[in-house]
C-alpha cells in the first residue's frame, strides 16, 4: 500500500469530501509500515475496504413545527465497518452535517472501538437539522420523523446508535420511544438511554471522565501532578462538561469553556457551583456562554477560541477543526505541556504536526474520547443481561478501559527515543485488530 494513492483514489471517487480525506490522509501514512508488513493485507485489498463505507442510508425527514409549518431535512446512517461487532456510533444534529462529515466521524469510529477492548464495529449518523431555538416539542417531533426512516436499518445486533452534537439524554430518549414503538421490542437499540428504561450509570460522564482518565495515564509517563494545573477547555456541552466536573474534583484549574459564539476566561477557575450554573445553563436553559461571563463578571471574547489564554494542559470538546497550526504554535509558546481530545478530529494536520514535533503528551480523540463509546458498550452488555451496575463498578470498568488504550498507545506508538506517538499507536492498534478480524471473516 502506498499511503498517497489510496488517497488519490479516494479523493477521485469522492470528491468534496474534505473532512473525511482529511481523517483517512491522517491514519493511512500512521500505518503503512504496519499494513506493509503482511502481503497478505495487499492481496485482498484490505485498505480499500477498511476505508470505504460498508453502505450508506440517507433519507429525508418531514417534520411541522410549532406554527404548523412543514420542513424537510437530511438523515443520514453510515455503516461503516462491522468486522469485529454491530456498527455503533453516535448521531449528530447540526446544521453543517453531511456525508464528508459522517464518513470521518465512522472511519474514526471504527478505530476507536476497536481500541475499547469491547465487540463494537463504526459506523455514524445524524441530520443537517439544527435544533438551536427549537422547542421541546418541535425536538420530538424532528426525532420521532427522524426515526420513522432510521428505525429498519438499526437492531441490537445490527447497529446500534448514541448521541453526540446535539443529541443528548432528552434526544436519545425520544428517539428510543419511537423505535420502540415501530420496531416492537425492548432490546435496549441505542444507548446514552434514561436510566429508569436501560440506561447506564455513568454514561453521560463517560466521554469527559474518559478523557482526563487518559490524561491522568499519559501525565503518569512523565511523573507529573495534575493538581493545580491550569487547563483549558473547549466546547460546553456534555463532553466539557464532565472532564470540567472530573478536573474539578482531581484539583486542577480549568479557565475556559466555549460555544459556537464565542469563549469564557475565568482567572479564578471554574468550581462546582460555578459548573452547575454552566449545565444549567446549557442543558435546561439552553442559553449561551456568553451569560456565564455575565453572571460571574469575567473575560468574554465573541467569535473566539480559548487556545490563546496560558495554559499547562488543552482539552478541544467541542467540534473538529476547532485548533489550528497556529492555535498550536501559541499554545507551545505558553507551555501547554498535554493536548488531549475530548472532540473527534477537533485539532488540524497543521496543529497535530506541531504537537508531535514539540514531543509533548498529544492524545487523538480516537484514543483519549473512546471512553463514552466503551460506556455505551457496557450499556449495551447490561442490556443484554438485562441488569444493571452501580456507578462504582461502570467507572471502574471505565477507568481499566482507558488504561488499556493507553497500553495499546505505548505499545504499538513508542518511538526509538522513547517518545510515545499517540496517534501512530492509536491507529496501528485499531487497525491490526479489524485488520485480522476481517481477514479470518473472508473477501466480503
Ligand atoms: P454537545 O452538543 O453536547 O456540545 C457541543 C459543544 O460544542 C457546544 O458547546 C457547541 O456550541 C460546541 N460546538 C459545536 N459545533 C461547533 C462549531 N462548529 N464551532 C464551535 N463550537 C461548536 O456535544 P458533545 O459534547 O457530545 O460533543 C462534543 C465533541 O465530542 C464532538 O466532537 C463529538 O463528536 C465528540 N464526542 C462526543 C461523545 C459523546 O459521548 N457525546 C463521545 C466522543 C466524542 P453551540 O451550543 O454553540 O453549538
Ligand atoms: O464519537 C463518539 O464516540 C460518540 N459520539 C459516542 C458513540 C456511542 O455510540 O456512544
Amino acid at each position: 500500500m502506498k499511503a498517497n494513492e489510496i488517497l488519490d483514489l479516494l479523493k477521485r471517487r469522492f470528491p468534496n469530501e474534505p473532512e473525511y480525506h482529511q481523517a483517512v490522509a491522517e491514519v493511512l501514512p500512521t500505518i503503512e509500515e504496519a499494513y506493509n508488513e503482511h502481503p497478505e493485507f495487499e492481496k485482498a485489498n484490505l485498505i480499500e475496504r477498511l476505508c470505504i463505507s460498508d453502505r450508506i442510508f440517507s433519507f429525508r425527514v418531514t417534520w411541522t413545527d410549532d406554527k404548523g409549518q412543514v420542513h424537510t431535512n437530511m438523515g443520514y446512517r453510515i455503516q461503516h465497518n462491522n468486522a469485529i461487532g454491530p456498527y455503533k456510533g453516535g448521531i449528530r444534529f447540526h446544521a453543517s452535517v453531511n456525508l464528508s462529515i459522517l464518513k470521518f466521524l465512522a472511519f474514526e469510529q471504527t478505530f476507536k472501538n476497536a481500541l475499547t477492548t469491547l465487540p463494537m464495529g463504526g459506523g455514524k449518523g445524524g441530520s443537517d437539522f439544527n435544533p438551536k431555538g427549537k422547542s421541546n416539542a418541535e425536538i420530538m417531533r424532528f426525532c420521532q420523523a427522524f426515526m420513522l426512516e432510521l428505525w429498519r436499518h438499526i437492531g441490537p445486533e445490527t447497529d446500534v446508535p448514541a448521541g453526540d452534537i446535539g443529541v443528548g439524554g432528552r434526544e436519545v430518549s425520544f428517539l428510543y420511544g419511537m423505535y420502540k414503538k415501530l420496531a416492537r421490542e425492548n432490546t435496549g437499540t441505542l444507548t446514552g438511554k434514561g436510566i429508569e428504561f436501560g440506561g447506564s450509570l455513568i454514561r453521560p460522564e463517560a466521554t469527559g471522565y474518559g478523557n482526563v482518565y487518559f490524561l491522568l495515564q499519559m501525565l503518569e509517563t512523565r511523573n507529573i501532578d495534575i493538581k493545580g494545573k491550569v487547563v483549558a477547555v473547549s466546547g460546553s456541552g456534555n463532553v466539557a462538561q464532565y472532564t470540567v466536573e472530573k478536573l474539578i474534583e482531581l484539583g486542577a484549574k480549568v479557565v475556559t469553556l466555549s460555544d459556537s459564539n464565542g469563549y469564557i476566561y475565568d482567572s479564578e477557575g471554574i468550581d462546582s457551583e460555578k459548573l452547575q450554573y454552566i449545565m444549567d445553563l446549557k442543558n435546561l436553559y439552553r442559553g449561551r456562554i456568553r451569560e456565564y461571563a455575565e453572571h460571574y463578571g469575567c473575560k468574554y471574547v465573541e467569535g473566539g477560541r480559548p487556545w490563546g489564554e496560558k495554559c499547562d494542559i488543552a482539552l478541544p470538546s467541542a467540534t473538529q477543526n476547532e485548533l489550528n497550526g497556529d492555535d498550536a504554535k501559541t499554545l507551545l509558546a505558553n507551555g501547554c505541556i498535554a493536548v488531549s481530545e475530548g472532540a473527534n478530529m477537533p485539532s488540524t494536520p497543521e496543529a497535530i504536526d506541531e504537537f508531535l514535533k514539540a514531543k509533548i503528551l498529544y492524545a487523538p480523540g480516537k484514543a483519549a474520547n473512546a471512553g463514552g463509546v466503551s460506556v455505551s458498550g457496557l450499556e449495551m452488555t447490561q442490556n443484554a443481561m438485562k441488569l444493571s451496575w452501580s456507578r462504582e463498578e461502570v467507572d471502574e470498568k471505565l477507568k481499566g478501559i482507558m488504561r488499556s488504550i493507553h497500553e495499546q498507545c505505548t505499545k504499538y506508538g513508542t518511538q526509538s527515543d522513547g517518545y510515545v506517538n499517540y496517534v501512530k499507536g492509536a491507529n496501528v492498534a485499531g487497525f491490526m485488530k479489524v485488520a485480522k478480524a476481517m481477514m479470518a471473516q473472508g473477501i466480503l
